[in-house]
């Protein structure tokens, strides 16, 4: 990393070069380890375990917002490690808005239809500010389907907003896509990665992912934060969503989860009415 100027806080982990660019194009690759070594093994066999348990007919793609009912995904997420790398861009007050492990098996991974996190979050959240920090816990190449995006999309077209064809469900890990007249796949951005670095996407930007037809399993752990400046919209999602406090202070009157709780009922209304975090 460049050396911090003197008004860059010396925690920060991009420079305000990256942030500027990061800001044009709508991502970043950050090429260190996320985590020291042990710190992210821990978090790999924490996913393994959570992976085993996984009731029977359940996608390992799905697996949303699992620090709902696995609090000690906490170490991880409110880390400084995480919150060095998005306070250049949030700023010094932070809340975890959610999490998801994004597990393609190796054979038959889903793909992820082009979209745009923030068209399933528009009624959650105002303004529209998410940064996700998309950790490889496995590597993560074009011939095990990672991610693709289309720069600068989070500030064309539009502006997060797109419209979508619904998809036959069950056949990808979301039932509607981006309607092609809409997306240009052929100026998409493969990001690639190793096990244990990460990229940074705006919630706006356009991406998606190709199935998993390799042998190697494709995991990737979306880490996804926001000001604590937006305002979630609790009387609407506060039955199945809870956003943290990750640093700093509230700026928006929100109301956060406990950190140290599991919230089972949140996962239960979740599986009762078909609600995805994403
Ligand atoms: O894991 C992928 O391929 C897509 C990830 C994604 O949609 C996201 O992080 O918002």
């Amino acid at each position: 990393m460049v050396a911090p100027t003197s008004s860059t806080p010396s925690h920060h982990r991009l420079t305000p070069a990256q942030v500027a660019r990061y800001n044009a194009e709508g991502y970043h690759i950050f090429r260190e380890q996320l985590f020291p070594q042990g710190k992210f093994d821990g978090l790999k066999s924490t996913f393994e375990d959570i992976l085993n348990g996984l009731e029977t007919g359940v996608r390992p793609e799905s697996m949303d917002v699992p620090h709902f009912q696995h609090p000690e995904l906490f170490k991880w997420l409110l880390a400084d490690e995480v919150l060095d790398l998005v306070e250049p861009i949030l700023g010094p007050d932070i809340a975890l808005f959610s999490s998801h492990f994004i597990c393609k098996p190796r054979g038959n991974g889903q793909r992820v239809p082009w979209h745009e996190d923030s068209h399933y979050w528009k009624t959650m959240i105002t303004p529209m500010e998410v940064v996700t920090v998309w950790l490889a816990i496995d590597p993560s190449t074009k011939l095990n389907g990672c991610m693709n995006v289309i720069p600068r999309t989070h500030n064309t077209g539009k502006l997060g907003f797109s419209d979508y064809d619904d998809l036959t469900p069950g056949t990808a890990v979301f039932n509607d896509e981006i309607k092609a007249a809409q997306r240009d796949p052929s100026k998409a951005v493969a990001i690639e990665l190793e096990a244990g670095q990460c990229s940074l996407h705006d919630g706006r930007i356009i991406h998606g992912s190709a199935p998993n037809t390799s042998a190697i399993r494709r995991c990737g752990y979306t880490m996804r934060y926001i000001s604590a400046g937006v305002k979630l919209n609790q009387d609407m999602v506060g039955k199945y969503h809870n956003i943290y406090l990750a640093r700093g202070q509230d700026r928006a009157g929100n109301v956060y989860g406990d950190p140290k709780k599991a919230y089972p009922e949140l996962a239960r209304f979740r599986a009762k009415h078909g609600k995805n975090g994403h």
